[in-house]
């Protein structure tokens, strides 16, 4: 490996955005409440394929959360409102398929956000083309810093930089870097967790693996499974803070698709990973001490049917039950089914028989579990699948759509971006943003916000298409 190295760097900085902001009250043309629509346009191009995504932070730490959106060559901040942060034109990395492309894969915004350096104002920190890892800070936009860590043998560069906490501090002091092997099937094996003050004085790596299963299509997660303040990396394997494989997936063929993390068991300590299969179609259910569960909606042939995507929440109105709702493989006519926390499967649909008129027969896709209504329960949101088409809102274990968007869809998105604790929809549609946001009543006004949970914002900042 070569040693790290330093240099200059300065991003530049566009002027000023040409911008449209509505805000209006509009009825969803379901008409099951009232939903405000905050809609600009952005000043760097619009994404022309699958590369670049969506990521919400406080990217200039006033206090709220902003927008961060990247495209191949450019990446942008907006506040909530729609009043431009800063524009930057450079190589980051993203990308399309990362089986062939590498990380982070289609939807992956390539970005991190977070106060890496401690002096209470948030950093956005990138990699870009040419192997180098960059900090600038959110609200000046001026460059703090820039290294060019030493890269594994069997990788052409690092491709994903997640900020971390693997010494407990409560703060974004770490950060873990992935790269995929150069040749053949690309997945996410190399891993390097570094203190990021070590790794920009060119200090040597905590640790570094090449033996990290990913899932096959995105990069890890990061998250506190146990409640010890130190992330764990999530994947077929389950690495601790320490570059220790703590846990991993039970055998199956093929590889994972997905990969999320919830507190499916509240019997059982710690929070739960759910991984899905493509091969053996199983939904696997692990905890640090192993398997939970692993079932498949069998097939009259006994054929396990693939899970493909997933949500996984509070689906059903008056429980804190977690259920796993799986969206089916089905090209066509999906036929979603939802297994409770026990792993026996509740419900199953066929979505052309519920889905909203005129929506896809490809059915829905970037799935994402949405604290929409401020209820105890939760919903899912999505989009058309396979193309730039509406978003929806429905409840995951009927397939009944409370609310349609009419959209083009590019980019979707979830997550607490206008300060009620409840979750806005986020849409990118070529150059136009929209943040839908409910303002039917909220129920339970005085929750925490989300972003509170240590592990919401972990999850939020490290996803792509695959797991959103
Ligand atoms: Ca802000
Ligand atoms: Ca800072
Ligand atoms: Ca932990
Ligand atoms: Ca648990």
């Amino acid at each position: 490996m070569n040693k790290s190295r330093s240099r200059l760097f300065s991003p530049r900085v566009s002027s000023a955005t040409q911008q449209l902001l509505i805000s209006c009250f509009l009825l969803g043309s379901l008409q099951s409440s009232e939903v405000s629509k905050t809609r600009f346009t952005l000043s760097i191009p619009a994404p022309t394929d699958s590369a670049g995504g969506l990521l919400v932070a406080d990217v200039d730490s006033d206090g709220h959360q902003d927008l961060l959106i990247s495209v191949p060559g450019h990446f942008a901040a907006y506040s909530s409102k729609g009043k431009e942060i800063a524009t930057f034109k450079t190589n980051l990395v993203v990308g399309g398929q990362s089986e062939s492309q590498g990380l982070p894969g289609h939807n992956g915004p390539g970005l991190a956000c977070g106060d890496v350096d401690l002096d209470g104002k948030n950093e956005i920190v990138y990699l870009t083309l040419d192997g180098w890892l960059h900090v600038l800070d959110g609200k000046s936009k001026k460059w703090k810093a820039s290294v060019k860590p030493p890269v594994p043998q069997g990788a052409s560069r690092w491709e994903l930089a997640m900020l971390a906490d693997f010494q407990g501090t409560g703060k974004d002091q770490d950060i873990l870097l992935q790269a995929t092997n150069k040749k053949g099937y690309r997945t996410g094996r190399y891993l390097a967790a570094y203190k990021i003050k070590d790794l920009l004085n060119g200090a040597p790596a905590l640790w570094t693996t090449d033996r990290f299963v990913s899932c096959a299509h995105n990069g890890a997660r990061l998250v506190d499974l146990d409640g010890d303040h130190k992330d764990e990396i999530l994947g077929s394997t389950i690495f601790n803070w320490a570059g220790k494989k703590v846990v991993e997936a039970v055998p199956y063929r093929g590889h994972m698709d997905s990969v999320f993390a919830a507190d499916v068991l509240p019997g059982k300590k710690g929070l739960e990973v759910i991984l899905l299969e493509e091969g053996s179609n199983h939904v696997q259910i692990l905890s640090l001490d192993g398997l939970v569960w692993r079932k498949a909606n069998q097939g009259a042939q006994g054929r396990g049917r693939e899970p493909q995507n997933a949500a996984i929440g509070r689906f059903l109105p008056g429980s804190t039950e977690v259920f796993v709702w799986c969206r089916s493989r089905n090209q066509k006519h999906q036929t979603p089914f939802v297994f409770n926390s026990k792993g026996q499967i509740t419900h199953r649909y066929e979505l052309d028989k519920i889905k909203p008129k005129g929506w896809t027969d490809s059915g829905v896709e970037v799935i994402h579990t949405i604290d929409w209504t401020g209820k105890e329960n939760q919903l899912a949101c999505a989009k058309e699948r396979h193309t730039e088409g509406d978003v929806g809102i429905f409840e995951p274990l009927t397939g009944k759509f409370v609310e349609h968007f009419k959209e083009k869809a590019d980019r979707l998105y979830v997550a607490d971006i206008q300060g009620d604790w409840r979750e806005e929809v986020i849409v990118l549609s070529g150059k136009t943003v929209t943040i839908y946001q409910n303002k039917a009543p909220n129920p339970r006004p005085h929750q925490p916000r989300l972003w509170e949970n240590r592990n919401y914002r972990r999850l939020k900042q490290c996803h792509n298409y695959y797991s959103p």
